[in-house]
């Protein structure tokens, strides 16, 4: 087999590489090692910034997402027992989507193959060969059969567990990590929010996220200590906690739980995100704590900056954008790094802090709510940074 760009992974990162490349007139392969119906039923990110809502329609997958998806101009902080909304639209001119990773997945996968795209689902053994060299391959398994293909570049969107990274060697790479003292228990119920926009709060109990798929259907979560359990979170007392931590601010509609999980927390950034012709996007580079929402955005930004450099060498055979693929990404990756890692020490509980940080937690609370300096700021790195040309 043969084609210009093979791609690992059908995530948002993977499908919409491959939609981009189509555009352009730019032949893919895309392995997928789980189902098609596996990866369109993951429950994951939900929040969609300004100028990837407006990719996806401009590139011809918006279609569902602008009739379906909720548009948000604001969100709210809770605190000391009371919202403050921070309204973007007024402060930046932007503002989110709501729409279920699954849905973009969906909406992805059928504009493919549609498009007579090539998704090769539930192979194995996928390994990645000869990166250095201007032939670099891919072996993997499908259907019973040995395969390879042979490409120019190979896009490495196979998430945070996947096989790319892992190929690279490890004295080629300097990888930056954080970890968190907690996690979060996450629940969707068959219930309406508290309300029609996002909430955050900061609590005493610890931090929780009132967020949605649709107006009947609730996504909650609520902060829980690094090693805990989903055994150890009966329903009554998510329940419990979900109201507790909204701080009488709102009442809250129980309903039935469709999906529990626990969301664990990490900052995970790999330099540079290029070996050779085997180019990271997505988790498989970095990952952050689902605070500020960025995963599935910086996702869709790496892929958007390298399908410019791929298209670029196609047209004219400079190289100039694929040699400066890492950095351009990685400038915006930190800024999404450090507002992520904001978000989250601004709202939870950290057995590391003492009163003093408390204190300085609602301080900064009340001055991001109550400055138009700051709170403009927020909204910017909120709705979505620029992504660079
Ligand atoms: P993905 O989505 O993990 O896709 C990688 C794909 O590669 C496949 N794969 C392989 N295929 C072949 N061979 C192998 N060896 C393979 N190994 C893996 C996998 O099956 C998969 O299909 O990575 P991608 O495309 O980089 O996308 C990243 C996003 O999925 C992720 O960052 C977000 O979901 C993170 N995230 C959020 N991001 C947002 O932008 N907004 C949010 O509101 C948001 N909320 C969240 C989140 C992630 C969460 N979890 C579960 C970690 C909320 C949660 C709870
Ligand atoms: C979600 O809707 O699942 C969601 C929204 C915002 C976040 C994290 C998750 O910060």
């Amino acid at each position: 087999m043969r084609t210009q760009v093979a791609i690992v992974g059908a995530g948002p990162a993977g499908l919409m590489l491959s939609h981009l490349l189509r555009l352009e007139g730019i032949d893919s392969i895309i392995l997928e090692n789980r189902s098609r119906e596996y990866i369109e039923s993951r429950i994951r990110a939900g929040l969609i910034e300004q100028w990837a809502s407006d990719l996806l329609v401009e590139t011809g997958v918006g279609e569902r997402m602008q009739r379906e998806g909720m548009f948000h101009n604001g969100v709210y902080f809770a605190f000391a027992g009371a919202l403050h909304y921070i309204n973007f639209r007024e402060l930046v001119g932007k503002g989110i989507t709501i729409y279920g990773q699954q849905e973009v997945i969906k909406d992805l996968v059928a504009r493919r193959l549609a498009d007579g795209g090539q998704i090769l689902f539930e192979v194995a053994d996928v390994s990645v060969h000869d990166l250095g060299g201007k032939a670099p391959k891919i072996r993997f398994q499908h259907a019973g059969k040995q395969h390879e293909i042979v490409c120019d570049f190979i896009g490495g969107c196979d998430g945070f567990h996947g096989i790319c990274r892992p190929s690279i060697p490890a004295s080629a790479l300097t990888a930056y990590d954080r970890e968190y003292p907690f996690n979060w228990v996450g629940i969707l119920s068959e219930s309406p929010p508290p309300e029609h926009e996002l909430i955050y709060s900061y609590h005493d109990r610890g931090f929780a996220l009132y967020t949605m798929r649709s107006p009947t259907l609730a996504r909650l979560y609520v902060q829980c200590p690094p090693d805990d359990d989903i055994e150890n979170w009966p329903d009554t007392r998510i329940w419990q906690e979900l109201h507790a931590r909204l701080g009488g601010t709102r009442p809250l509609a129980e309903g039935t739980m469709l999906q529990k999980g626990i969301t664990t927390m990490r900052s995970f950034v790999l330099e540079p995100m290029q070996y050779g012709r085997l180019f990271l996007a997505g988790d498989s580079a970095h990952i952050q704590p689902p605070t500020g929402a960025k995963g599935m955005n910086l996702a869709l930004a790496d892929v958007l900056v390298l399908c410019r450099a791929i298209t670029k060498y196609y047209r004219s055979g400079n190289t100039d954008l694929l040699e400066r693929y890492s950095a351009t990404c990685l400038r915006r990756v930190w800024k999404a790094q450090r507002f992520s890692w904001w978000m989250t020490q601004l709202f939870h509980l950290d057995p590391n802090h003492n009163a003093f940080d408390r204190r300085r937690q609602l301080a900064e609370l009340d001055y991001v709510t109550s400055s138009q300096a700051a709170a403009r700021s927020m909204a910017e790195n909120y709705t979505g940074l620029p992504v660079e040309a």
